[in-house]
């Protein structure tokens, strides 16, 4: 006669059968999201995230501000040296600067945003040709364009010159910046002296040093 296994034997057995199944699912799951997630390549192949172009990667996207101030005597900047759009531009320019003005301010956005690596982060390059007056600005970093926190300052004569450029670098681990910037905001904070011919910081480019990856799928 064939043995049969009372309900109280086969309880425990059911509670281990199911623990098992338990775990089996706990460890097949995050497995198996894993293996059929789509990779970064194929996203990009999609359309679902956008490749960085080379070309462009270190680029500003676009300008998302200016506004420009006026020389030491209070004259207006003229029109050819009034072009933001310097600073987004492939191609080189002529002139490849845009003066800020006394107290002038531009606003770039990297739309992938910016990420914090190893050293540089950020560099603003500054084109006086040699000229002999101080010209500096104020760098801030935001995550959102609104909230922002102030990396430091550029100057025509602190960073590393190679005529006509001076470029300064700056490393966001020195800051408590979101973990994400995406604007980058350039303040002319020159003081000139009164009645000169001075009209604050020549900004030629604003760089990001390496644009924010997707997360690993
Ligand atoms: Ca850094």
């Amino acid at each position: 006669m064939a043995k049969t296994s009372k309900p109280e034997d086969r309880a425990p057995r059911t509670k281990s059968l199911v623990l098992a199944a338990l775990v089996g699912v706990f460890l097949l799951v995050p497995l198996l999201v894993m293996l059929l997630s789509p990779s970064y390549d194929e996203l990009v192949r999609r359309g679902l995230v956008e490749a960085p172009s080379p070309s462009r990667e270190n680029i500003p996207g676009r300008v998302i501000a200016f506004r420009q101030g006026v020389d030491a005597k209070g004259r207006a900047i003229p029109k050819r040296l009034s072009r933001p759009d310097v600073v987004v531009s492939e191609k080189p320019r002529d002139p490849s600067f845009c003066v800020l003005g006394i107290g002038g301010e531009l606003v770039v956005e990297f739309p992938s945003g910016i990420s914090n690596g190893p050293g540089t982060d950020v560099s603003v390059t500054e084109q006086s040709w040699g000229r002999d007056s101080l010209e500096r600005a104020q760098v801030l970093v935001s995550g959102d364009g609104t909230q922002w926190v102030r990396l430091g300052l550029a100057t025509n004569s602190t960073g590393t010159t190679t005529a006509p450029d001076t470029v300064t670098d700056f490393d966001l681990a020195s800051v408590n910046a979101s973990s994400v910037v995406r604007f980058v905001k350039v303040v002319d904070a020159s003081v000139p002296k009164p009645k000169s011919l001075e009209d604050g910081f020549d900004i030629s480019s604003v760089r990001a040093s390496r644009l924010v990856e997707p997360l690993a799928q």
